[in-house]
């Protein structure tokens, strides 16, 4: 296992439409397993592959508590299936985008289908933190950050105060 560099904005990998993965091989469990060591050490509860330059779709999610034992997720192609009517309002950040913080809105409850880290295919139905955590991942698979949930005004606004930040 190993701990992989996270990219940052404005690096444009994190516009870029990542791959679905043909099979769940070794190669991916090596991906899978670097991604966990990295999101735990950063520390996040979420990483998508391509947050370490890795264009494929996979996704890693770990949301148990600080006393609680670990519980990491993983997704292979995850797809949302189901969306709830009901929203939630969360304050999300990112790792690609280190000390910003907004508000999102998503539906409050997801049903996703993915292959596991065995790769077999599965469902789980999503909600709470999971749920917000998973259509941010999601979201990155498809180049979208959650900063394009704001308004323009916002994300610009987000994007300059980071950028002069990491300028120091
Ligand atoms: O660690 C993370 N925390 C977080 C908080 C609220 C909503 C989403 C997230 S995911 C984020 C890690 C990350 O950037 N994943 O892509
Ligand atoms: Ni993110």
């Amino acid at each position: 296992m190993a701990i992989r560099d996270i990219v940052t904005l404005p690096d444009p990998i994190l516009k870029a439409v990542s791959e679905a993965v043909p099979a769940v091989t070794d190669e991916t469990r090596a991906i899978f397993d670097d991604m966990l060591e990295t999101m735990y050490k950063a520390p996040g509860i979420g990483l998508a592959a391509v947050q370490v330059g890795i264009t494929q779709r996979l996704v890693t999610i770990d949301v148990s508590g600080e006393d609680e034992p670990d519980a990491p997720l993983f997704f292979a192609n995850p797809e949302i299936i189901w969306v709830s009517e009901t929203v939630r309002e969360y304050e999300e950040g990112c790792l690609s985008i280190p000390d910003m913080y907004d508000n999102v809105v998503r539906p409050s409850e997801v049903k996703v289908a993915f292959l596991d880290y065995h790769g077999n295919r599965q469902e789980l139905h999503c909600e709470g933190l999971l749920a917000t955590c998973i259509q941010h991942e999601i979201d990155h698979l498809d180049g979208v950050l959650f900063i394009d949930h704001l308004s323009r005004l916002k994300r610009e606004r987000i994007v300059k105060k980071f950028v002069k930040a990491k300028k120091r």
